[in-house]
């Protein structure tokens, strides 16, 4: 990798490395970047679900799934086409005077589309690579930044357990240092530093495990462990190193 792509990588978040594991929509756009191309928008589609909705039973029942999919992250898809067509319909007429508004709705719904990509892949049926700990360089590295998968895991949930209102835990990797850093975010998109991405998140909105759990949320997450793709969690993993070293 040239050396002006590596540091606009390191400085501006990353979207080769977004774009390299959550997958088509986020390809798309970085690519509509041609002259002839100057102006047009992205059409956000929703991914679909690399299993059946019942497949994370029981720990994440067949109903949850199906609404959380078709209805909540299609809103998220939705709301993100229309601030991005409301901004464009902006610049045409040159009337800024809801760019607040529809940056706020670009952001929010843009941070669900994306988190919610991700959600779903480092996601996966018990009998079928589902929960256990990661092994390899990722395993190592969670060591290595945590002192131990067990220290990591106490630290996750416990960010898990106290988002304030909706939102995310989230295990990112830095760019700078490659450091594994668990965060939170609130909403789709608060709290979120600029220099780092996450490979692996569960969503505590409470659309994420009420039918189920009601308000047990701590009970959500420690079942939530059991349905963790961490084979998918290392691709993530070496597709952030890869993009930032
Ligand atoms: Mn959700």
């Amino acid at each position: 990798m040239e050396n002006s792509r590596r540091d606009f990588l390191k400085t501006t978040g990353g979207i080769a490395a977004a774009s390299a594991f959550v997958g088509a929509p986020l390809v798309q756009t970085s690519t509509v970047a041609a002259a002839e191309h100057a102006g047009e928008r992205t059409q956000h589609e929703l991914p679909p679900l690399p299993y059946d909705y019942d497949a994370l039973e029981p720990y994440i029942d067949a109903q949850t799934m199906e609404l959380h999919h078709t209805m909540h992250h299609q809103a998220y898809v939705n709301g993100l086409n229309n601030a991005e067509e409301a901004l464009a319909a902006a610049r045409a007429e040159d009337d800024f005077s809801l760019v607040q508004h529809w940056s706020r709705q670009a952001a929010f719904h843009g941070g669900g589309h994306w988190l919610h990509s991700m959600f779903w892949e480092v996601m996966a049926a018990p009998d079928n690579g589902g929960g256990g700990e990661p092994t390899g360089a990722l395993a190592e590295k969670i060591e290595e930044d945590f002192g131990s998968f067990e220290h990591f895991r106490n630290h996750f949930s416990a960010a898990a357990g106290a988002v304030e209102g909706g939102g995310w835990a989230l295990l990112h990797v830095r760019f700078d240092d490659q450091r594994l850093l668990v965060l939170q975010a609130e909403n789709q998109h608060k709290l979120s530093p600029w220099n780092s991405l996450p490979i692996l998140g569960v969503d505590v909105w409470e659309h994420a495990y009420y039918l189920n759990y009601q308000n047990r949320r701590g009970e959500y997450v420690e079942n939530w462990w059991n349905v963790v793709n961490w084979a998918r969690v290392a691709e993530n993993f070496e597709a952030v190193i890869g993009a930032v070293t």
